[in-house]
């Protein structure tokens, strides 16, 4: 039986990673299959969004640098966050530099990224010492690494035999708990897929980006996690009603594929 047909709470039983096993009882617990996305330039607006969402979450995802008046004050309130509703951190820094270079980035820097994301993402592009320099880093703190293996927007390149090669690399490396990417890639190990350019009205923006349904990605593709940034945040928005509703269609569509 397919992973996708499991339950995530049977998932995080059978799970040999740690931070994979969080995740799913947090997801069982929470009813939640949804990670916010959270591309907001100040520390008290991005504080103010994690708070609002966080009930409704599993994960919500940071673009750090994004934040003009960064400081570790703000890294301490979103782990106070993190405890307070119950959800986990994604630091989605895009490494995709030599293994020796992105051990720096990730350990090290302004962000100290490894010392609070429990996960981060890259891309394989130099090969898979990326992915032995951050694991160097990042699994004696229990962190956990996803591939790029495909993008939401127009005309991306990670296709083919690429993404092949990601998902032969996930394979075999313990560091990797899982994909970006739009559908379930692989049954040989219980790799987890978080799927953006998710949207519920919105087809796409102008810079590129295209949305997809909860349904046509987590029911249709067994993908396990949608992210959504503007359509819960964008101009006018209720924050906290949008973030429920894309966290009830999220699950709607899961117990959808456990039907099928
Ligand atoms: O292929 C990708 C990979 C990522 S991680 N396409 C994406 O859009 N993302 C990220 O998901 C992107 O960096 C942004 O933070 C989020 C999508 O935001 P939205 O506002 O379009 O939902």
């Amino acid at each position: 039986v397919s992973f996708s047909q499991k339950t995530y709470a049977a998932r995080g039983q059978e799970h040999e990673h740690p931070l994979a096993k969080q995740l799913f009882a947090n997801m069982e617990r929470k009813k939640s299959n949804l990670s916010v996305a959270a591309d907001v330039a100040t520390k008290a607006e991005l504080l103010l969004l994690a708070d609002k969402v966080g009930p409704y979450i599993c994960v919500l995802k940071t673009h750090i640098d994004i934040v003009e008046d960064f400081d570790m004050d703000l890294v301490a309130q979103l782990q106070a966050l993190a405890e307070k509703h119950d959800f986990l951190i994604f630091e989605d820094r895009k490494f995709a530099d030599i293994g020796n270079t992105v051990k720096l980035q990730y350990g090290g820097g302004i962000y100290r990224i490894a010392d609070w994301a429990h996960f981060t993402n890259c891309h394989v592009i130099p090969g898979e010492g990326i992915i032995q320099g951050l694991a160097e880093v990042g699994m004696p703190k229990g962190r956990g690494l996803l591939l790029l293996a495909e993008m939401s927007s127009k005309g991306m390149l990670a296709t083919g035999a690429y993404t092949d090669k990601n998902v032969e690399m996930a394979v075999k490396n313990e560091f990797v708990v899982g994909f970006i990417g739009s559908r379930r890639f692989t049954e040989d190990r219980d790799l987890i897929t978080m799927t953006p350019g998710i949207g519920l009205h919105a087809s796409g923006d102008a810079l590129g980006q295209q949305y997809r349904t909860p349904e046509t990605i987590v029911t249709k593709n067994g993908s396990d996690i949608i992210i959504v940034g503007r359509g819960i945040y964008g101009p006018g928005k209720d924050v906290a009603a949008e973030a429920q509703r894309y966290r009830d269609a999220g699950w709607a569509a899961y117990e959808k594929r456990l039907a099928k």
